[in-house]
């Protein structure tokens, strides 16, 4: 039988005290994951747990800004000396995006973009890969966009910031796959969180916009992430490796429907 079981193994989800992450982490912890995760404040580490415990979930939080390499190596650290051990999975969930035409960007908030989506997850990766090796292999999920392959007005900094996530995915999974470390993208397509909030705005028209490209014709759920994330944290992906899943209810297939 295929084992999709994550029993005895630690995964930490960036970013998850809400949103896509948060459904994530709620995904590998039913299959019997350890749940750490970190947001960038106290409240917001709070409303996670709170969130988990509601759920069943004894999960682990931490304040700490993906983008503070020694306060990452600090995290990753501190997991391990508090005795829950090394890390096996990681989900580079934690995001940003800023909607600016571009020629009104600064070179501030497109750095800053990149430095959240694209330098931090490589910061996080690079912290935990040590002990993957050590351990004899892990699984890296970076979550991607639909924007890591086309473009659109006002996210410049979000969609290179993506396409370089969708490269540094597969640069990992050639670099560490001979340590049985294997790193997969995620690619969700529109999904109803507060990122996308301003986008399904009562009246505005990018809703009807991204129903006419959905073949789905409907906005994705977090939940709708659930199994793609366990299938690439699981034994079941082990020959897996350099793959951006996109979960995206067709949106990359389709041309649109005809108004
Ligand atoms: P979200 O609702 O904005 O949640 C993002 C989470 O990341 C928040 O908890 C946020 O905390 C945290 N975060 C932001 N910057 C951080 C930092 N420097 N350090 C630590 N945590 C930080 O986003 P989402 O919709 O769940 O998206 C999650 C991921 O999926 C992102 O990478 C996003 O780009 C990607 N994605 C989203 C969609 C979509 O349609 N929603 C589609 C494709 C890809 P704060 O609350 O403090 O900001
Ligand atoms: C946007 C949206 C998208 C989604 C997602 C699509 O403004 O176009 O926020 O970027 O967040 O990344 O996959």
């Amino acid at each position: 039988m295929v084992n999709f079981s994550l029993k005895g193994k630690i995964a930490l989800v960036t970013g998850a005290s809400y949103g896509i992450g948060f459904a994530i982490a709620s995904a590998l912890a039913e299959a019997g994951a350890t749940i750490v995760f970190n947001d960038i404040s106290s409240d917001l580490v709070q409303k996670g747990l709170d969130a988990y415990k509601e759920k069943g979930i004894q999960a682990h939080g931490y304040v700490c800004d993906v983008t503070d390499e020694a306060k990452v190596n600090e995290l990753v650290s501190k997991v391990e000396e508090e005795g829950i051990g090394v890390i096996d999975i990681l989900v580079n969930n934690a995001g940003i995006i800023k909607r600016i035409p571009m020629h009104e960007m600064t070179a501030a908030e497109f750095r800053q973009v990149i430095d959240v989506d694209l330098n931090a997850p490589f910061i996080v990766a690079k912290a935990v890969i040590p002990g993957m090796i050590k351990k004899g292999g892990g699984k890296i999920i970076n979550i991607c966009s639909m924007m890591s392959e086309l473009g659109r007005e006002t996210v410049s900094a979000y969609a290179a910031a993506k396409g370089g996530l969708k490269m540094l995915t597969r640069n990992i999974a050639s670099e560490y796959g001979s340590y049985n470390i294997q790193c997969n993208g995620i690619g969700p397509g529109y999904i109803a969180t507060p990122q996308t909030a301003p986008l399904r705005a009562e009246g505005h028209p990018f809703h009807s916009f991204i129903i006419s490209k959905t073949p789905a014709a409907r906005w994705g759920t977090p939940d709708d992430l659930k199994g793609p994330a366990l299938f690439l944290a699981s034994e079941a992906s082990n020959f897996v490796n350099g793959h951006i899943l996109y979960v995206d209810g067709g949106i990359l297939a389709y041309i649109g429907k005809q108004p």
